[in-house]
């Protein structure tokens, strides 16, 4: 029989709204749902073919146990039971550090599995919680806290009203925007043009982004902050300042408009080679715009001063009177105030040290850059066991010179769960096979519910399109059997460990038991419950199969009424970002000292997704057989390159060979190369792995120096590297 349902994409923010047929509890076809209140039948070519991750024949499809170097099949009971055994017993002889989770970015895709994760690593009670957030964007995590007093206090721009808009190491038209739930991303930045505003992009490269609208600015990687300040400074300087709306919502702005004193946009030209006279120009629109926004994305967020950059151009649009305004930026609000709950129960405030390094943890998570370090050092507290729940570390990951597969491989137990076998499970003991997002209810996560980062608020809860494989399992489900096997209980609470051991039992009992046991819808169900104290919503929302529009939230409610630090006021100046300034001084010198070097940057690409998506012939294929190094022609004679040589590119710590494609698109000095690729090795992804590529995280910066201090981001963009040629020819 065949079905018409409705759901949404979860690969990215955008959520787009999907129609899908199935038959026979088969996806059969997948089309834009053009009835979606917000997306509206926007949709791009991954979300089309979902299937193909589905039904491709490299899906993994029972647990699987590494035995030497083959893989052999195993029940889901010995599964579980071994590895609970080995968990318990590590906890015992370790104590609970030993024992670290890493969820990728498939947690913020899947509510149930997000939810019981963190049961979990709370049962465990282990501090080695890691996320991708240190290579993406805890900066803004830390911005958002110190400044608005919650890490979930998010502004984005008002994208309908805004009449400039600086766009900061973004590159919507392929990555579809982060931190704003933007369909058309690219269309509504146009829409800031056609109606006679300003747009424009702040790169190092001339992206897609500016081909398609607005102007280019190109900016010497790692030097925004430098930027940003010189910008603070000529605001100030022409009396773009809002003192009456400053000084009834905000605190520190003295301290904040001495820190900018020396930093003049004749300065700031050194480094960032922006002329003065450009960013005065540029400085001078936003202020005259009546609605402006600086947006920063994750080309400043992996710069070895990602926090304060931030936090700089937040003060920009406070200060400006753009805060909270009609056309400039907006603090969304998620399905309920998340924020104003988490901070009551005192979540997410915890301020864990790293093991090595004393890095902090941002939302409990730790910096990725030192997981290889705190497996390979010795003492208490070292990580021997691992979870990894839809993740990619060996190639999303700081790697340089695959020191982090190196680490991988020595560790005691490495548990994955995926629908493929990626490279980090090459190094894996076991694999558990789980749910495609087509196979799983599901609540936009994180960022929709909780921080609120949609422009148009509305909520969609989606049903399983069809079953899972039979000897498939849902994430959170996996994590209610390990706590239960290793004697952990969830949440750290005892009394619903008993629970778990009860749902447990009934679940086995044929009849009662199915309709008794633990369900993901019952997860969420009980989550909006307990968090909003509301009537089943789900059940309403189920309603609103394309999802059922909320209340806008409208500039001019945050500030004075939302505002979460102590004196409901912004924070201008928090005292830890205002002493890590001082820094600046030196780094401003270093850059002048590597003016003449090569720096690297990474970029995406329109139809790739991180590292998982390569293993689908729609998305590489002949056209695409490997990733480049795009450089500036002028350099490329430089290094006798031309088009397909083969180039080495080095840092101290490794070196990659590559192919490269030289384009005037790439600022001179800087070379980029898209992040994701290098899969020759991953015999479990038999696409991916005919086809070239580099992992460019093999010469990004690991352990503490190669993080940033105030929110651990790793140095992901801006890295120095030498570049020679080393044979010619094309690749086959
Ligand atoms: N097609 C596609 N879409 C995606 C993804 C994907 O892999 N593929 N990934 C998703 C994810 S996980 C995320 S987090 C978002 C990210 O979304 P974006 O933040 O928009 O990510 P990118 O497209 O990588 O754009 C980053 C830009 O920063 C520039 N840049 C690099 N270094 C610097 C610097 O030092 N200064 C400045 N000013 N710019 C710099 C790069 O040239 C690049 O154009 O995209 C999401 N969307
Ligand atoms: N050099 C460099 N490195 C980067 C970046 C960069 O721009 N440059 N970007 C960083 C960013 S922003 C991010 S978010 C990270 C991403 O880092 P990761 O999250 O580690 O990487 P992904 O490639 O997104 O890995 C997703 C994994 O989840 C699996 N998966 C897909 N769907 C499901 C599912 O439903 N359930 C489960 N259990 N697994 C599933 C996929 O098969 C894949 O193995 O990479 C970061 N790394
Ligand atoms: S833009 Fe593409 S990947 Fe992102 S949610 Fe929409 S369909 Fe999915
Ligand atoms: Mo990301």
């Amino acid at each position: 029989m065949t079905k018409t349902k409705y759901t949404f994409c979860r690969i990215c923010e955008v959520a787009c709204g999907l129609k899908v047929t199935v038959e026979n509890n088969r996806v059969i076809k997948i089309e834009p749902d053009r009835e979606h209140p917000v997306t509206k039948g926007f949709v791009c070519r991954k979300g089309l073919r979902i299937d193909q991750f589905m039904y491709s024949p490299d899906r993994v499809l029972h647990p699987i146990k590494r035995n030497g170097n083959a893989w052999e099949t195993i029940t889901w009971d010995q599964a579980i039971s071994e590895i609970g055994a080995r968990i318990k017993t590590l906890i015992r002889e370790h104590g609970p550090n030993s024992v670290a989770i890493n969820a990728g970015s498939a947690m913020a895709f899947d509510f149930a599995g997000a939810a019981m994760i963190n049961a979990l690593v709370d049962g465990i009670g282990t501090k080695n919680f890691f996320a991708p957030g240190s290579v993406d964007c805890n900066n803004k995590f830390v911005v958002h806290q110190y400044m608005y007093g919650s890490p979930f206090r998010l502004t984005f721009p008002d994208l309908p009203r805004v009449k400039m808009l600086i766009a900061i190491g973004a590159n919507p038209a392929v990555s579809q925007m982060t931190f704003i739930q933007a369909p058309k991303a690219i269309q509504k930045i146009r829409g800031i043009v056609e109606r006679g505003g300003r747009v424009v992009f702040v790169n190092p490269r001339y992206t897609e982004s500016a081909r398609a609208t607005g102007e280019q600015i190109f900016i010497r990687p790692d030097t925004d902050v430098f930027f940003l300040m010189a910008f603070l400074n000529e605001l100030i300087h022409i009396d773009g300042v809002k003192h009456e709306r400053v000084s009834r919502y905000m605190t520190g702005y003295e301290i904040l408009a001495k820190l900018s004193e020396s930093w003049t946009p004749e300065r700031q030209e050194k480094v960032t080679t922006i002329p003065a006279g450009t960013l005065r120009d540029l400085v001078r629109t936003y202020s005259q715009a009546d609605g402006a926004a600086l947006y920063c994305s994750t080309g400043i967020n992996r710069s070895t001063n990602a926090t304060l950059a931030f936090w700089i151009s937040e003060t920009i649009n406070a200060i400006s009177g753009n805060l909270d305004r009609e056309g400039g930026t907006i603090v969304g609000q998620g399905l309920f105030d998340m924020p104003r709950i988490m901070k009551k129960a005192g979540k997410l405030e915890r301020r864990d040290r790293t093991r090595i390094g004393n890095l902090p943890s941002v939302c409990d998570i730790f910096p990725v850059g030192v997981i290889a370090d705190e497996i390979l050092t010795p003492g208490q507290g070292q990580i021997r066991a691992l979870i990894n729940y839809g993740g990619n570390p060996a190639i999303t990951y700081p790697n340089p010179a695959g020191r982090l597969e190196k680490a991988l491989s020595e560790l005691e137990l490495l548990v994955c769960l995926d629908i493929f076998r990626n490279e980090t499970a090459n190094f894996a003991h076991y694999l558990l096979p789980t749910t495609t997002i087509f196979e799983r209810p599901d609540l936009p996560m994180v960022l929709h519910w909780m921080a609120g980062i949609q422009p148009v608020r509305y909520v969609q809860y989606t049903e399983r399109m069809v079953d899972p494989p039979e000897d498939v399992r849902e994430e959170w489900w996996i994590f209610v059997k390990l706590a239960h096997a290793a004697g952990i209980p969830l949440f750290g609470i005892k009394f619903l460990a008993l629970i778990f051991k009860l749902i447990d039992c009934l679940e086995r009992m044929p009849l009662i038991g199915r309709k008794l046991a633990l369900t993901s819808e019952g997860i969420i169900d009980l989550s909006l419950r307990l968090a909003s104290q509301a009537a089943p919503l789900k059940k309403q929302v189920k309603k609103y199969p394309h999802g059922q529009m909320l209340k806008p939230v409208l500039p001019g409610m945050f500030l004075g009424r939302r505002v979460l630090t102590e004196d409901k006021r912004v924070n201008l100046a928090p005292e830890l970002f205002v002493e890590n300034a001082a820094k600046l001084e030196a780094d401003f010198r270093r850059e002048i000292e590597i003016k003449d070097r090569f720096k690297l940057v990474c970029m995406r690409e329109r139809l790739t997704h991180n590292s998982w998506i390569h293993n689908s012939l729609g998305f590489v294929g002949p056209k695409r057989r490997t990733n480049y190094l795009y450089m500036n022609p002028s350099d490329a004679v430089k290094c006798d390159l031309k088009d397909d040589d083969i180039a080495e590119v080095s840092t101290t710590q490794g070196a990659v060979k590559i192919p490269v494609k030289v384009t005037p698109d790439m600022m001179p000095g800087v070379v980029a190369v898209p992040h994701g690729w290098g899969h020759q090795n991953a015999d479990g992804l038999t696409v991916a792995r005919r086809y070239h590529g580099v992992n460019i995280n093999y010469l990004t910066p690991d352990g503490p120096d190669g993080c940033e201090k105030l929110a651990g981001m790793s140095h992901l963009t801006g890295v120095v590297v030498d570049i020679r040629r080393v044979e010619n020819g094309v690749r086959s």
